[in-house]
């Protein structure tokens, strides 16, 4: 086992003796490693090195967590739930801090494993979209009431007015000398900026109310049991306020897709109808009597308003040289890119279809 991961693992409040720390998945954003402790066959912890580069104020985001679980926590415990297994739990260090900062400045957070569980990657049939709706739904609704103010993990995620400050910044800079190559990409972008602002500007006005949302609600940030009924929303480092109509357009960017995020062959990438309709009717069966009249008439345009942001947020990755999204090879970002904006496409084409459903 590495000896400097142990040391790090033993700042926290694990109760008994560290097996072994193994490596889990390969996330974008953060590493992640699993904690097994002696007399344990399976994992007990997940312990995670945050990136600080992307969550600037990682004790802020602890903070958001712990207020967000602990309020859930009580709605499971009010209706006979298992608050250790329905909801994210946060260990905190020795020290009682909700993270340990190790001595060349990284950020460390443990959570409790939830075991016999399970998560998908891909929403292959309509059943398990459904079921993610209502993942989303039931953390949404859970949280409808929490009225505390939290904290913006990183400013102007979901916020397209931001993101295009950030773009016009980026297309100024031409950081790594791309911009040039580039003029047919970038008017994907432009085309639609105004209408993107618009939406955003019912958000400022308060036409769409601020709520908890998530922010990352791909599927495999589902939790579910064995038998893939639903457990939780796992993954919370981006749970800060935003329009829940954020939410179900990140989840229709991933779960609808055909594709993949990042497939070349852009025949492979659509918008399935079908698994719309049944993530709406999954999200909308926990959150319906929640929403206001102007949530529910524009949520038919979350899919491609988040849709659109990523397509915006992969370019100007390329654009910036790659220094925000892992990569695999150097022209990922722009793979990247021109698969969103496939889907990005296939959804507006598909716009009447989503109305009526
Ligand atoms: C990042 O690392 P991961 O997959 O949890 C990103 C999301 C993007 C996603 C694209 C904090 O999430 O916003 O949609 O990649 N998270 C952050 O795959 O930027
Ligand atoms: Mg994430």
């Amino acid at each position: 086992m590495d000896n400097q991961l142990l040391h790090i693992a033993k700042h926290f409040a694990l109760g008994g003796k560290i097996a072994s720390i193994d490596r889990l998945g390969e996330g974008f954003i953060n590493d992640t490693l699993t904690i097994t402790m002696e007399g344990s066959s399976r994992p007990d912890y997940i312990l995670q090195r945050k990136n600080h580069n992307v969550f600037p104020d990682v004790p802020a985001m602890m903070d958001n967590i712990y207020r967000v679980t602990n309020h859930i926590k009580a709605k499971i415990v009010a209706a006979g739930g298992d608050p250790m297994r329905e909801t994210l739990t946060v260990v905190p260090a020795l020290d009682g801090k909700l993270y340990h900062k190790d001595k060349d400045g990284n950020f460390w957070a443990v959570c409790v494993f939830i075991k016999d569980s399970v998560t998908h990657d891909r929403a292959d049939t309509p059943e398990l979209a459904y079921k993610g709706g209502e993942g989303l739904g039931l953390f949404q609704s859970q949280l409808a009431d929490f009225t505390e103010p939290l904290a913006e993990t990183i400013p102007g995620f979901h916020n397209i007015k931001f993101r295009f400050t950030q773009w016009d910044e980026a297309i100024a800079a031409d950081a790594a000398g791309r911009v040039k190559d580039l003029k047919e990409e970038i008017s994907w972008i432009e085309s639609r900026r105004q209408k993107m602002l618009d939406f955003w500007h019912l958000v400022e006005t308060g036409e769409l109310p601020m709520r908890v949302t998530h922010n990352d609600t791909k599927l495999s940030n589902v939790l579910f049991n064995k038998d893939d009924s639903v457990l939780c929303m796992i993954d919370l480092d981006t749970c800060m306020s935003s329009t829940a109509l954020n939410d179900v357009g990140d989840a229709l960017r991933s779960y609808t897709n055909t594709g993949a995020e990042d497939d070349k062959d852009l025949d492979k990438v659509s918008m399935n109808l079908e698994i719309y309709k049944a993530y709406m009717a999954g999200y909308l069966s926990k959150m319906r009597d929640k929403l206001t009249p102007k949530e529910l008439e524009m949520l038919p345009f979350a899919g491609i308003y988040i849709t659109f942001e990523q397509v915006l947020r992969f370019l100007m990755d390329y654009i910036n040289g790659d220094t925000y999204y892992r990569i695999a090879y150097p022209e990922h970002n722009l793979v990247r890119t021109r698969a969103q904006y496939k889907l990005l496409t296939s959804m507006e084409s598909q716009w009447e279809e989503m109305k009526n459903i």
